[in-house]
């Protein structure tokens, strides 16, 4: 099997580090052809520093990284720092990170990366509001058709919503944008919370991080220490989900994950429920599938292969 050619989409955030982290931590699986940065969990101006810092940590600093979309496509910005703390990486000590950013935009490497390789062989990795690939879409409608494949993490149905009830908070930010790649065609694998709520940083997993004994294991255990703080009282569940790492293991081992070939479509208009991911699990309408919609994960086999992969770095 040869290297899939990626372009990591992100707002970092903590579980965004550790999916990069792992992403570069497996080029045998994953050749990471740019980082594209957008706000969300953190306005643009973190996110695309906090990219630089994580690739600083896996000592990867020939990566591209971009910056990207500021805000929303029709909406003010949220933001999460409740959850991520001010910086959006909150938990470990890091430095500022030296290597600078690839001058231009990250909508626009995406449209001439598209253009540049072969049609069907580059993957999206979304990991955070969908603005920048929406943006890609509609400024270059010639590449959509030349995506092999978006893997996404955002949405939720059994779950529910993380930033209100009925919405999940990567697509809640920019529905907008959600919706536009949801229509897109693309083939598409949607990691919503209904599978990230059951991967679960439990103590023991964490604690694993921690005895890699390196300064990536030692950094992502405070990460996700962190932010365990957060939802241990959000949720009272053992641990904090790991939102993100899902969609690089998924380029590693989809044998880990499960899920239904069904129609999945964004709320864009009610205020109530704006940015829902109304997915047609049960199939009860006639609607065509348009998303892989994942509902489990081999959660134990999860976390050894994302030990065994960061202890590489
Ligand atoms: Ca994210």
């Amino acid at each position: 099997m040869t290297a899939r050619k990626i372009i990591i989409d992100t707002d970092p955030g903590q579980d965004d580090a550790v999916a990069i982290l792992l992403a570069l931590a497996s080029p045998e699986n994953m050749d990471v052809l740019g980082i594209t940065c957008v706000a969300g969990n953190v306005p643009l101006e973190l996110t695309q520093k906090n990219a630089r810092i994580v690739c600083e940590l896996a000592g990867k600093t020939d990566v591209k990284v971009f910056a990207g979309c500021d805000r929303p496509l029709n909406r003010p910005l949220v933001t999460a720092e409740h959850v991520h703390g001010k910086t959006g990486l909150d938990g470990p000590v890091l430095p500022d990170p030296v290597m600078e950013l690839t001058p231009g935009h990250a909508v626009d490497f995406i449209i001439e990366t598209l253009r540049e390789e072969a049609p069907g062989t580059v993957t999206l990795c979304p990991l955070g509001p969908l603005t920048n690939i929406a943006s890609a879409f509609e400024k270059a409608p010639d590449i959509v058709d030349r995506v092999q494949e978006i893997i996404l993490m955002g949405g939720g149905y059994f779950e529910g919503g993380n930033i209100t009830p009925s919405a999940e908070f990567n697509i809640y930010v920019d529905p907008l944008a959600a919706d536009t790649v949801l229509k897109s065609g693309v083939p598409i694998v949607v990691m919503p919370l209904d599978v990230t709520h059951k991967a679960l940083v439990t103590k023991p997993r964490n604690d694993a991080f921690r005895d890699i004994g390196t300064k990536v294991g030692q950094a992502v255990a405070e990460m996700t220490d962190f932010f365990e703080r957060f939802d241990k009282e959000k949720y009272g569940s053992d641990g904090a989900p790991l939102h993100d790492p899902c969609v690089t293991a998924y380029l590693i081992d989809p044998d880990l994950f499960t899920g239904r070939h069904i129609n999945v479509q964004v709320e864009t208009q009610s205020e109530l429920t704006m940015g829902a991911t109304v997915a047609d699990w049960w199939r009860v309408t006639d609607h065509a599938p348009n998303a892989l919609f994942i509902g489990d994960v081999d959660a134990d086999g999860f976390f050894a292969l994302l030990t065994e992969r960061l202890a590489r770095l």
